[in-house]
């Protein structure tokens, strides 16, 4: 027989978002959502394999090749999960997060690769349609350099619609820094923290 399931309806329950963590190799997904996680984040983080072209600098010895998942809690009423997706084309399969309503996107590019602005042309048109919803965070950002990167960047954030003041430098090893590109993909005031 068949039973009528209870329909449970989220009252009372704090505001949940999900937070994106999307870009290339080694701009430091990882490390944002294990700087900003309020618990231990999981990865799948594997070893770098020897003479692979994936991305590595000295202090880079693995990289994803499933998720990251952790969880942030910045004020009482609100929730937010964060997911790293894997920065190699190879494990693409989990580079594609189904646009909710309630995911945000920070998009993270390194400053000090030569060709920032193809990885922006590549990386953004993932985003088709959720472009309001993206923020660009700048890692390996010399405190100079953020002016640099955004003019690299004009042409494309112009063809995607993207004002240059989505583009913040970031250091995803330091909480603060991942804290505050979080509260501006989720339009919270900083303050409110
Ligand atoms: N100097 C410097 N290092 C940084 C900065 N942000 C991140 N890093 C380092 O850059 C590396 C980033 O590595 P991951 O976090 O594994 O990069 P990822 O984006 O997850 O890479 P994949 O999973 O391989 O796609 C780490 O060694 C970080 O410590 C920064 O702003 N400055
Ligand atoms: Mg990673």
């Amino acid at each position: 027989m068949k039973q009528k399931r209870t329909r449970w309806r989220r009252v009372g329950l704090p505001n949940r978002y999900r937070l994106v963590f999307a870009g290339p190799v080694g701009a430091g997904k990882t490390t944002a959502v294990r700087a900003l996680s309020d618990v231990s984040p999981v990865d799948t983080d594997v070893p770098i394999s020897a003479g692979s072209d994936e991305l590595g600098d000295d202090e880079k010895k693995t990289t994803t090749v499933g998720l990251d998942y952790g969880a942030w809690k910045p004020t009482a009423e609100l929730s937010v999960a964060l997911i790293g997706v894997p920065g190699q084309d190879r494990f693409a399969h989990a580079q594609r997060y189904s646009s909710m309503p309630d995911a945000r996107f920070l998009l993270w590019l390194r400053a000090d690769h030569a060709d920032i602005a193809t990885d922006a042309a590549t990386w953004i048109p993932r985003f088709a349609g959720d472009e309001h919803r993206l923020v660009i965070a700048v890692s390996h950002c010399a405190d100079d350099a953020l002016e640099a990167a955004r003019g690299s960047l004009s042409e494309v954030l112009d063809r995607h619609g993207i004002p240059v003041d989505r583009v913040i430098a970031a250091d995803a090893r330091d909480r603060d820094s991942v804290e505050r590109v979080a509260c501006v993909a989720l339009d919270l005031p900083e303050k409110d923290l």
